[in-house]
């Protein structure tokens, strides 16, 4: 089998979803790094991999993608007998449900998640300023955000069904960030909220995402 590589780097939330993936479904790959401080994502070969100039990229055999949720659904479904299910299999309310928790994550909580975990933890590491006002702004929309999770997870042990699933595993980047921040007592304060983040991010997969981050 050809190997996996993947482009990018371990401290970027999209690559962290990926290797996520590949690390649920315990598959080998080789990871890539992509020199950004050099601006190795804007030139090619790179832009060949991805022609928006972000990371990551993921390569097996001749097929080339981007987009990290677009490459997790891809590694769920072309591995799908490997590793945990990460897509619950057979029931199409389940599959329904899934789609609308993935279309959740993307739409309603990571715009505001992303954006908090920018100006709390991303700032200071690239020298700026956290502006308080944008940080109380993207709090307020996070929480609303987390009281529709909170009534979510009174019904189901995870987002899509009771089965963990990759609607679960592409939140983790951003909650990883958060959870080092004063923001944690937005999860904290919300029972479900907190229970669920304490199992999803005590997965043996992900703690080897951030084992790497420390490689
Ligand atoms: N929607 C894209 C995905 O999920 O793959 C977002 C990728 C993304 O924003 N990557 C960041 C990046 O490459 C790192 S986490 N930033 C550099 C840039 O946009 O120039």
């Amino acid at each position: 089998m050809a190997t996996i590589k993947v482009h990018g780097v371990p401290m970027s939330t999209a690559t962290m979803r990926v290797l996520a993936a590949l690390y649920e479904k315990d598959l080998q790959f080789e990871l890539i790094p992509v020199d950004m401080r050099a601006g190795a994502h804007k030139q090619e070969p790179y832009l060949s991999l991805n022609p928006f100039g972000q990371i990551p990229a993921l390569e097996d055999g001749d097929l080339s993608l981007f987009e990290s949720r677009a490459i997790t659904q891809y590694i769920a479904e072309e591995y799908s007998e490997k590793g945990e299910k990460l897509l619950c299999p057979g029931c199409k309310k389940v599959k329904a449900t899934t789609n609308v928790w993935l279309q959740v994550e993307g739409q309603q909580f990571d715009p505001n998640a992303s954006k908090l975990a920018f100006e709390r933890v991303f700032k200071g590491m690239f020298g700026m300023t956290t502006d308080p006002a944008a940080v109380q702004e993207l709090e307020g929309k996070l929480q609303k955000v987390l009281d529709i999770y909170e009534a979510r997870l009174s019904k189901s042990d995870f987002l899509a069904c009771d089965c963990f699933t990759l609607a679960d595993l592409h939140h983790l980047p951003a909650i990883h960030y958060l959870m080092g921040t004063d923001s944690k007592a937005l999860f904290d304060s919300r029972p479900k909220v907190s229970e669920w983040v304490k199992k999803i991010t005590a997965r043996p997969a992900w703690a080897k995402v951030i084992d790497l981050q420390k490689q």
